[in-house]
């Protein structure tokens, strides 16, 4: 349980990040720099926040052995979308809680809805420490969590951060980012990290990041997947773990809940199609011509004719940002053809 207070410390570096350009393009961070820095601008009469950490299993590394381009998609995304997920367990357990002792308690539940600072309110509860990839690390878990808060109006104990730092020497992720966005201190440079350019960058990806996402079809599992501290979790990838959320994953579309999306399928299908198969997974939030332009960054990082022949298709798509990320994948795969 942490105060509904945000450590000026943290609102001091959010803003320095804002102000150093490192948000990228993503304009809703600036829009409500002044909301994330102080929890009460959001909603004045939060005085106590639970604080919550899913875990998550990896992705399977391995795509399916079926023929066919296949996506990778972060383990954080597979299956059902964790927005909805864990809200629902969230409003379940504070229902359950109102039932118990007979009152009604006024609270907000967000995960990742709302313009607060989520791994401010973790860190400062205790909750875990922060990893040189920025991430919240829970003891004994490691960093593939999602967070989830209940901010309640009354005053509720809080419990104090954790001492110590959690990466002793080590900086794996700072060396494996593809792309170099990790800073190093804990810091990144959105602009140039491959979840952003996947998941929240509206326009055509430059063919230098566009080669640097490789078989990433949404968001980047790199500085998850070498830390020394999720290897517990390591061998759980593409079984029925018994995380959180795995319980919560329906069993439609199958092939997002191991980790892939068959990129030779989806391009034939019609955009309301494409919608339907997405909708109850955490890939909505791409709007199907994202999803197209980064499907054809995959095609062009794969060297088969089959990834040539969907590019080649997708060049004459309607959608200016589509047609013109296949001509730039086209432009440099002549290694297809
Ligand atoms: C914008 C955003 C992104 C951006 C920017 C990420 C970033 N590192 O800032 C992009 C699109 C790149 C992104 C990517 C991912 N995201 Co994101 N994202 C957010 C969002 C909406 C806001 C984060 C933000 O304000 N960033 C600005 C920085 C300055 O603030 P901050 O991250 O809170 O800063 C803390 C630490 O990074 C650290 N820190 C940062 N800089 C420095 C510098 C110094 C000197 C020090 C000491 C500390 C420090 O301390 C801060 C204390 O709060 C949050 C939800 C939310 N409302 O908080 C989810 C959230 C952070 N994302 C989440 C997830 C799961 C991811 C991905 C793993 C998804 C994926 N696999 O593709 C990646 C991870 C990439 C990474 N290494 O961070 C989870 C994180 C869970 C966790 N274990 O920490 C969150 C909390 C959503 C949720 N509810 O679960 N994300
Ligand atoms: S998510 Fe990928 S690109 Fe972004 S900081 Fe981590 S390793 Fe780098
Ligand atoms: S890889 Fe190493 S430096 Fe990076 S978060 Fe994990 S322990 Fe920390």
């Amino acid at each position: 349980v942490a105060r509904a207070w945000i450590d000026p410390k943290w609102a001091a570096l959010l803003e320095d990040w804002v102000l150093a350009g490192h948000h990228g393009s993503m304009r809703f961070l600036a829009e409500t720099l002044e909301t994330r820095k102080a929890v009460s601008a959001w909603w004045p009469e939060a005085r106590s926040v639970l604080c919550v950490a899913a875990s998550y299993p990896p992705a399977a590394q391995a795509p399916p052995t079926e023929e066919g381009v296949w996506g990778r998609v972060s383990g954080h995304a597979c299956g059902r979308d964790y927005h909805r997920a864990v809200s629902e367990l969230l409003e379940d357990a504070v229902h359950e809680v109102q039932q118990l002792l007979g009152v009604s308690l006024d609270h907000r539940v967000c995960v990742d809805t709302a313009p607060v600072m989520e791994r401010a309110l973790a860190l400062s509860c205790g909750l875990g420490r922060r990893g040189k990839n920025g991430c919240l690390m829970v003891e004994g878990v490691g960093s593939r969590v999602v967070l989830g808060e209940v901010f309640f109006s009354s005053h509720l104990e809080a419990d104090p951060p954790l001492p110590g730092d959690s990466c002793e020497g080590c900086d794996r992720c700072v060396q494996a980012c593809p792309t170099g966005a990790l800073l190093g201190d804990g810091r990144m440079d959105a602009g140039r990290c491959l979840a952003y350019l996947s998941i929240e960058h509206k326009g055509l990806i430059p063919q230098k990041l566009a080669s640097a996402m490789g078989d990433r079809v949404f968001g980047c599992d790199t500085c998850l997947d070498v830390c020394p501290r999720n290897e517990a979790r390591r061998s759980d990838a593409g079984s029925e773990a018994s995380s959180i959320l795995q319980s919560l994953r329906p069993s439609d579309p199958k092939k997002i809940e191991e980790g892939w999306l068959c990129l030779t399928s989806l391009a034939r299908l019609p955009t309301g199609e494409l919608r339907r198969k997405l909708a109850p997974t955490g890939l909505e939030r791409l709007t199907p011509s994202r999803l197209r332009r980064n499907l054809c960054i995959v095609c062009g990082n794969t060297s088969s004719r089959r990834a040539r022949r969907v590019l080649e298709g997708l060049a004459k798509s309607r959608s200016n940002l589509v047609s013109r990320q296949a001509r730039q994948a086209l432009g440099d795969s002549s290694k297809g053809a």
